[in-house]
């Protein structure tokens, strides 16, 4: 959408930016919504299913109010027409089932398919100049299927998980170091799950490696702290989490739509020709990236330890498993 404002003798051309949550209704879904109607970056449209149009209406209609308040002025619609996400710059699938306790992000993968092939082709058809932030669960296989059904440029479909892992990490290094987290650095590898790959050797306090700072054991405690943390939160409140996915969210889609080319773990389609990655191809997996106006504008090598190449791989090699039991990878 195009505005032409004038300010004193200064002309005014500005793009104002559309995003489109789809699954918005939900719990990640409307934490994403308002934290990117806060910014006042993007108007945001939410659609939900037929079924809950009201329940989304509501949602975006209460998200609206809260912008009287908070002071923002992004519109946030509510619907259950993809005639509406028509236009998008960035879409972001939230839609799907999400974990109960006691299961794992994997048991969502067959009815997780079907949803996220509907929802790719609908995208294709109506935002087919987006990009697409993909979070649904188990995250790097649907973002598979969101490449092959789409057919979308690898520039333009990325997927978030990595940039809340790596939030959960760097809390519980804080809270042991008794340092901000905003001043704790790190990066998570490979695949959303128990075969997430935390990278101690690029992890730090302000520049000072975090073994440093602390022993083995307590590097140790605080990864698997981390790789518990969903499975822990979901056990607690009874599904899994939303707050912290919803600022990720809004974090990636300002780092696009501002094209501030931050940083972050985020899950991409490797091509084989990424350095530092030993030729990884043809799957989904959790690296470094930059994120700017194009999308995915670099994935940023890494000089790993024997070790960390190690469970990098094992990583991988779970992966392509899930990704081999995918009826848009058997065809
Ligand atoms: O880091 C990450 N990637 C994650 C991912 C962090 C937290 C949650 N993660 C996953 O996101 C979770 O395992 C689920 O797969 C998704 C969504 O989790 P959420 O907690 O938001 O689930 P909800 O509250 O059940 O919301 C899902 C919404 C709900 O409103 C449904 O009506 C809608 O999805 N839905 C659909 N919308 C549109 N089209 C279709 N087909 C559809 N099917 C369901």
């Amino acid at each position: 959408m195009t505005y032409t404002g004038r300010l004193g003798h200064l002309s005014l051309i500005y793009m104002k930016h559309k995003v489109s949550v789809i699954g918005g209704a939900g719990n990640v879904g409307s934490s994403a919504v308002l934290e990117i109607a806060r910014r006042d970056i993007a108007d945001v449209v939410m659609l939900d299913l037929e079924v809950v149009r009201e329940k989304t209406m509501g949602k975006a209609n209460d998200t609206s109010q809260a912008g009287s308040i908070l002071g923002y002025s992004s519109v946030v619609t509510g619907t259950s027409d993809y005639e509406d996400v028509k236009d998008s710059d960035v879409v972001i699938i939230t839609a799907g089932l999400p974990r109960k306790p006691g299961m794992s992000r994997d048991d969502l993968l067959e009815i997780n398919e079907k949803i996220i092939t509907e929802i790719s082709e609908n995208i294709r058809k109506y935002a087919p100049d987006s990009k697409i932030i993909i979070v649904t669960n188990p995250i790097d296989a649907m973002n598979y299927v969101v490449h092959k059904v789409t057919g979308f440029p690898n520039e333009r479909v990325i997927g978030m998980a990595g940039e809340l892992d790596t939030a959960r990490f760097r809390d519980f290094l804080s809270k042991k170091i008794n340092v901000s987290r905003k001043d704790i650095d790190v990066t998570i590898l490979g695949t959303h799950g128990d075969q997430m790959v935390p990278v101690l050797e690029a992890s730090s306090v302000r520049g000072i490696g975090i073994s440093n700072l602390l022993s083995d054991e307590e590097m140790e405690e605080c990864v698997q702290k981390t790789v518990s943390a969903g499975g822990d939160l979901t056990k607690m409140i009874g599904t899994s989490a939303w707050i912290a996915p919803g600022v990720a969210i809004s974090e990636m889609v300002a780092s696009i739509l501002l094209d501030q080319k931050r940083v972050f773990s985020a899950s991409v389609l490797m091509t084989g020709n990424e350095e530092g990655y030993g030729g990884v191809r043809d799957v989904c997996i959790g690296v470094p990236v930059v994120l700017g106006k194009n999308g995915l504008e670099r994935v940023l090598p890494i000089r790993m330890n024997p070790g960390t190449m190690e469970k990098f791989k094992a990583s991988v090699a779970k992966e392509i498993e899930k990704r081999d039991k995918l009826k848009v990878f058997k065809g």
